[in-house]
């Protein structure tokens, strides 16, 4: 089928057969693929049928080259229409159709229940609703950040907008102006629970032209119209297209019944729907192949994720003994740092109305390009600057660090999924951050962070640890935070008095650092804590126990060297302006039991919401001052 690029004003009329004959085909696979795994969702995938042939058939996307650089791109948003997704990429050899219907939803196959990135035709992985026209802006931004012009289609349900993200998303589509972005619904009036205006009314048409979007309505069954709709010549603005469509389409029982959005049919139901069809029914022979399967499996059709980084780290900043400072000053200026370095290929910076304290302001005035205000829509900005992230551009996202994380975790977490490029950086972490108070306390950031795999969290002792863990994240692979406080810092110094971390320290993910040697007590604090601890360890070496002090900058990454570091102190102690439940020494605690027969621990650090008041004031309260933490290894030690 020859490929328009949406260059003609009509569809051309064989085109319009090849592709009705392609989606008659694809019903068939739909249902088979479902009835096999006697799961997943046929309805949906029946209703977005036509809209999902007439993306991948006519934009610009190559089933040989999935990943071509300029490509149009295709999100879907409600990952559950997988059985449609995967009949239609199938019947155009984006991968192989046979397997897609054999192997859907069994435990090793490429074909999972929801969609997936790294299948090829696949920009996203989705199915926690109401992420994919976030995901498509952060995409549609991050091309033409490139010079790319390209245009991006998503499609999502009809159900799923009642989300509110999705509202976020597309105020940031119209302030940035995205008219090479079109977003189709795929309006069947049903989701799981009955009629969408039953279980929560929306009315998309006057809330998306509310927002400065163009709306256009068109039947999301016929090919043509359906073709002029989304064709994007002339597109001024981003533009909604409300693709009426029916549930279950082309088999009788099965329309306009919302039970079919998550069932399958049975074997008898299937033989009627085949046959209204006029499809062979061969079942029992594709049931025979998925059983086994597993055993002969096809080469995977997976493709591993491709990187986009900042070459050059620039030149880093050492502040000297005498200087005091704040970890998020020394970011802002990294960042800085980092752009003028990378000026063929600045990084992304997005803001959730905190630049000042946040410290991107500096950034944002010398390059408003690359920067954007996103407002108080953290929902949308993570998933957004994830996605972002893996259109080619290295993208920072810089907050507190409560919205950051413990507001928008899911979101985080289908980035992880996504296994994104994003880098965050949150600042006013702890009870660092002081008179605001327990609201903005962000203190289980490592337990949460620990909870995603594909997320590496680094919280810097010094400003001058946070430069270089700064230029380490844009030039390394993957997603990472970056946590810091809010208060200034003394600068971590070696016995000597000259910087720990000085011109020579090039950060490396997973490495402790041992700022002081001792013999009795080992003492492991994490960021901003460590002031205190090595405070603390003066006190006891004073009254005669040597006290070894380690930094710990990467919480979840605790090294096997480290660990049998510890092995034969008499005691180990972890100090953390962090939740001692869910932080550095549950972590530590975790990797010790694992052990057996190691040295007693004992957890220093948040063990209740604080309240506000000063910094200072807030540590006392928890014990965290240099005085209490000697205190307590001295009781310890007996
Ligand atoms: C955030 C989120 N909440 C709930 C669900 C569970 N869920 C899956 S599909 C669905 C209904 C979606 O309705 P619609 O968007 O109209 O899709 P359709 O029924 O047309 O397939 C729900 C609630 C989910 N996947 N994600």
């Amino acid at each position: 089928m020859d490929r328009t690029n949406f260059i003609p004003q009509s569809l051309p009329a064989d085109t319009t057969e090849q592709l009705e004959k392609l989606c008659h085909g694809a019903r068939g696979d739909i249902l088979k693929m479902t009835s096999l795994a006697a799961s997943g969702h046929p309805g949906g995938s029946m209703s977005s049928l036509e809209i999902f042939a007439l993306l991948w058939s006519q934009a610009n996307v190559d089933p040989a080259k999935p990943l071509k650089s300029g490509r149009d791109r295709i999100i879907v948003s409600h990952g559950h229409t997988s059985p449609g997704v995967y009949s239609v990429l199938g019947a155009l050899n984006f991968f192989n159709l046979h397997e897609a219907v054999v192997s859907f939803r069994l435990a090793g196959s490429d074909f999972e229940g929801h969609i997936e990135r790294h299948l090829p035709g696949i920009e996203l992985t989705s199915g926690n609703l109401g992420q994919g026209l976030s995901a498509a802006v952060g995409m549609a931004l991050a091309d033409r950040s490139n010079g790319i012009k390209n245009h991006i289609w998503v499609v999502a349900g009809d159900g799923e907008n009642q989300k509110g993200q999705i509202s976020e998303a597309r105020r940031f589509a119209n302030k940035y102006l995205l008219n090479n972005l079109t977003y189709i619904i795929d309006l069947n009036h049903l989701q799981i629970s009955g009629d969408t205006a039953d279980v929560m009314p929306v009315n998309l048409k006057a809330e998306f032209e509310a927002s400065g979007w163009d709306v256009v309505e068109t039947d999301g069954h016929d090919l043509n119209s359906l073709y002029s709709a989304i064709r994007p010549e002339g597109q001024k603005k981003p533009r909604l297209v409300l693709a009426r469509t029916v549930m279950g389409k082309g088999v009788s029982f099965m329309e306009n019944k919302a039970d079919y959005h998550g069932m399958a049919l049975k074997k008898d139901q299937l033989e009627a729907a085949l046959k209204e069809l006029q499809i062979e029914n061969n079942f029992e022979e594709l049931s025979e192949e998925r059983k086994i399967f597993m055993s002969s499996k096809p080469e995977s059709c997976r493709e591993e994720p491709h990187y986009h980084l900042l070459q050059n780290r620039g030149k880093s900043i050492t502040y000297g003994p005498e200087h005091r400072g704040d970890n998020r000053s020394a970011w802002g200026k990294a960042l800085v740092s980092l752009a003028e370095a990378n000026e063929n290929n600045l990084p992304l910076v997005f803001d959730c109305d905190l630049a000042g304290s946040v410290k991107t302001a500096e950034f944002a005035a010398k390059y408003p390009g690359h920067f954007f205000q996103t407002g108080i829509m953290e929902h949308h900005t993570a998933t957004m600057a994830g996605c972002a992230s893996i259109a080619d551009r290295v993208v920072f996202w810089s907050d507190f660090g409560v919205f950051a994380i413990d507001e928008t975790f899911n979101q985080h977490r289908l980035n992880d999924i996504n296994q994104t490029n994003l880098k965050v950086v949150a600042t006013h972490c702890g009870l660092d951050v002081g008179p605001d108070g327990k609201t903005h306390h962000c203190i289980k950031y490592v337990g949460l962070l620990r909870a995603l795999p594909n997320y590496r969290t680094i919280v810097p002792a010094d400003p001058n640890q946070t430069d270089r863990a700064v230029r380490h994240a844009a030039a390394n692979p993957g997603n990472y935070f970056i946590a810091m406080g809010r208060s200034k810092l003394a600068v971590i110094l070696k016995e000597d008095g000259t910087p720990f971390f000085d011109e020579n320290y090039e950060f490396n993910y997973g490495e402790a650092d041992r700022f002081r040697n001792g013999t009795d007590v080992a003492i492991l604090a994490m960021g901003p804590a460590c002031g205190n601890a090595l405070k603390a360890a003066q006190i006891l070496e004073v009254g005669g126990i040597s006290t070894a002090v380690y930094g710990v900058s990467c919480p979840t990454e605790l090294s096997e060297e480290l660990i049998s570091s510890l092995l034969n102190f008499k005691h180990i102690i972890t100090v953390e302006d962090h939740d001692t439940e869910t932080g550095l020494g549950a972590g530590l605690a975790l990797k010790l039991s694992e052990l057996g027969n190691t040295p007693p621990l004992t957890r220093i650090g948040v063990t209740h919401y604080g309240m506000s008041g000063e910094a200072d004031e807030l540590y006392t309260l928890q014990g965290l001052q240099p005085e209490q933490i000697a205190e307590e290894v001295i009781q310890k030690l007996g």
